[in-house]
């Protein structure tokens, strides 16, 4: 049986980095992963259009500044393509591949307490042992699949944003696309143009801000410059990245500063949109304001005053994530597209020929299920991590609990990267990979340094942490809609909201601090 210090599961951008950082400092290290290369999200969504939507300045590494200075994105928002050629470059330039194991899943873990290791065995029936696991699972990395009635019967090609054909070809056919999140409202841009006639199933309309995407090479030399500060900055942001614009709270300004100070922000575009504007998610009224203002852009964008209506979100700004766009509102004055609202049609089921929605069967070549994912959860719930007669499925039955959302009470030397309960999916997530990688790489390097074996959540920690972080999202308009971050879009999922709300900057003084303390409320051996 192989044995390893540390075993990692998954290569994505928190899995690669924490076996370079391991390595470094001297583990044994094997990474296991499910797809056929380094990458993670950005291995598999594959679908036309995917595109970042942090800016690919912060998007991306920034623990090796030669690494950092050698590379040139060239939009501001990268694209999938260029995003893995990114993975890939840093894969050979630190020769990761050598220790991951490639197109194999983790099936079970099993915690062994008398010889201190996880028992790992994936899905070959291989077996390993590891004295440390980390799950570099990915918040966003188990498709929800929805499972419409007659989705056998369909004669065309059903595909998947998530798992996306290499020869997928739309032109000229008639596509349908289910879903309008951020894959769905990518792939719609794109699908858009080349489709013979594209309708588009929504459930709940989006609120999109402009991306104002673009080549960046003239402002890529003065960011290069300064780039350490910038990163600096990042690591103590709330959101993990910086915006080109101060913060203003709205409650602070008059009603006629209103409109000039969203105005700004507007054309600013992105996720800064609403990350600038402190009490978007705590204060009601401004929320309100905000979110009428996007309402009134999203009318000006579309011709149809109908079809517009369709597209107006009611749920308070930002309290699902929000979505960037380049010019999806304008698709749907396009005469190829149509826009069907479920809730007036609910889908009752796919046919050979297409969707019956309503009374109506519309016929298509193409189905796209941009159905998103089983977040946060998903990936952690789908290995069966056992200690003893406990798994961790089983504890999180009624929400994840963790601490920090680093480890679980009971299934010591487990950690998770950007699990439940971190800042991570409300943040840049390549700052919040960086800021778990490194703390953990510390974790083991203290325990090592004392001669210990054993690190475990304590449960009383974890209780407050969970207390905390609930306490946190109360305080926010975010528990109010149905989000992922709520596991609301999954049928049957305990509707708990996930994410620290608290931000990156404060997340990472804490983290920092109870390492500092000597691991304070974990239980060291
Ligand atoms: P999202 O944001 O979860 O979007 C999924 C979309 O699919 C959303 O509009 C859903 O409507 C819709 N959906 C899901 N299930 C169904 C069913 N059964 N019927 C009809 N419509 C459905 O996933 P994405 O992949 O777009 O984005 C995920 C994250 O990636 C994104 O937030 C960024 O962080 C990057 P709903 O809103 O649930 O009513």
């Amino acid at each position: 049986m192989t044995e390893h210090d540390v075993l990692v599961i998954g290569a994505g951008f928190a899995g690669m980095y924490q076996l370079h950082l391991l390595r470094e400092r001297g583990f044994d290290v094997h990474v296991i992963e499910a797809g056929g290369d380094v990458g993670g999200t950005w291995f598999w969504n594959r679908y036309p259009g995917a595109r970042c939507d942090i800016e690919s300045v912060e998007y991306s590494y920034s623990f090796d500044e030669e690494l950092q200075r050698e590379w040139t994105w060239t939009e501001r928002y990268a694209a999938q393509p260029e995003l893995l050629s990114y993975a890939r470059h840093v894969a050979d330039r630190f020769d990761l591949r050598k220790d991951i194991t490639f197109n194999q899943r983790v099936r079970t873990l099993d915690w062994n307490e008398r010889e201190t290791h996880w028992v790992v065995t994936t899905g070959d029936g291989a077996t390993r042992t590891a004295r440390h696991v980390i799950a570099a699972t990915g918040c966003l990395s188990v498709p929800s699949r929805p499972s419409f009635p007659g989705m056998d019967e369909f004669r065309g090609e059903l595909l998947w944003t998530s798992d996306w054909p290499a020869d997928a070809n739309l032109a000229g056919k008639r596509v349908a696309v289910i879903g309008t999140g951020s894959s769905g409202l990518q792939t719609i841009t794109v699908v858009a143009r080349d489709a013979g006639a594209l309708t588009v199933f929504q459930r709940t309309p989006c609120y999109a801000v402009p991306a104002h995407n673009g080549p960046i090479a003239d402002v890529l030399p003065a960011i290069k410059q300064h780039y350490p500060d910038l990163r600096a900055g990042s690591r103590m942001a709330p959101s993990g990245y910086q915006c080109g614009v101060e913060t203003t709270a709205l409650s602070e300004i008059t009603p006629d500063e209103t409109r000039p100070a969203l105005d700004k922000r507007w054309e600013l575009g992105g996720l800064c949109f609403a990350d600038s504007l402190a009490d978007v998610l705590t204060d009601p009224a401004a929320n309100a304001r905000v979110s009428e203002y996007v309402r009134t852009r999203i009318k000006e964008k579309v011709a149809d005053p109908q079809v517009a209506a369709k597209l107006l979100p009611t749920f308070p700004i930002a309290a699902k994530r929000m979505c960037v766009d380049t010019g999806y509102y304008e698709v749907y004055n396009q005469p190829n597209v149509t826009l069907i609202d479920i809730n007036e049609a609910p889908i009752r089921r796919l046919t050979e020929r297409g969707i019956l929605a309503g009374e109506t069967e519309h016929e298509f070549d193409v189905i796209i299920m941009a159905t998103g994912f089983d977040a946060m959860t998903g990936a952690l719930n789908a290995v069966e991590i056992r200690n003893g007669d406990r798994t961790l499925s089983e504890k999180w039955a009624h929400g994840p609990r963790t601490y920090l959302g680093l480890m679980s009470a009971g299934f010591p030397n487990l950690f998770t990267i950007c699990g439940p309960q971190s800042p991570s999916v409300l943040s840049n997530m390549i700052t919040s990979i960086e800021q778990h990688v490194e703390w953990i790489g510390d974790a083991l390097d203290h325990l090592r340094e004392e001669g210990l074996t054993r690190i475990e959540a304590g449960v009383e920690s974890e209780d407050n942490w969970v207390t905390t972080t609930n306490d946190l999202a109360n305080l926010t308009l975010m528990p109010q809609a149905a989000s992922w971050y709520m596991g609301a879009n999954i049928p049957g999922k305990e509707r708990v909201f996930m994410p620290f709300v608290g931000g990156v900057g404060l997340y990472r003084q804490v983290a920092e601090g109870v390492a500092a303390s000597g691991y304070h409320g974990f239980e060291l051996e």
